[in-house]
């Protein structure tokens, strides 16, 4: 079993598409370990994205990532972290794969509708980040 962060960002909260996300979800197979809904602070999308600090898309993705609500997610499965990136498709909705969430869903490069962890490493920084403390059940 493995753990990854995902998040329905707020271009898919907007257009009523969390429902249909979740349920997505739920079909490939990850338990949903811990999920709330966080309206997020300018800083608090600086703090999250800092690995994207230099960026010349830091500005416009920090302000996209506060301008309303997100839903955040602790997800478990095997493979946890590289099938959920699957499922979402490439960064770019235009270049995402027939039947994934972002060739679904996104409507542009920054508004691609949900996020995933890319490694072990970021998935443990940002389950922490938004489930800090014991929120989350202990590891088996
Ligand atoms: P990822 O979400 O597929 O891991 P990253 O390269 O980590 O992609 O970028 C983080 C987020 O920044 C993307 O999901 C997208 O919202 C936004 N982003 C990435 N590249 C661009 C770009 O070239 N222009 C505008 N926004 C971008
Ligand atoms: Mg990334």
């Amino acid at each position: 079993m493995e753990r990854t962060f995902a998040m329905i960002k707020p271009d898919a909260t907007a257009r009523g598409l969390s429902g249909r996300i979740l349920s997505r979800i739920e079909e490939e197979g990850f338990e949903v370990l811990g999920m709330k809904i966080v309206h997020m602070s300018k800083a608090q999308a600086e703090g999250f994205y800092a690995v994207h600090r230099e960026r010349p898309f830091f500005g416009d993705l920090t302000t996209f990532m506060s301008s309303g609500r997100t839903v955040v997610l602790a997800l478990e499965r095997t493979d946890a972290i590289r099938h959920w990136r699957d499922v979402m498709g490439a960064t770019n909705p235009a270049e995402a794969a027939p039947g994934t969430i972002r060739a679904e869903f996104g409507e542009s490069i920054e508004r691609n509708s949900t996020h995933g962890s890319d490694a072990p490493d970021t998935a443990a920084f940002e389950l922490g980040y938004w489930f800090p403390g014991a929120e989350l059940p202990a590891a088996q």
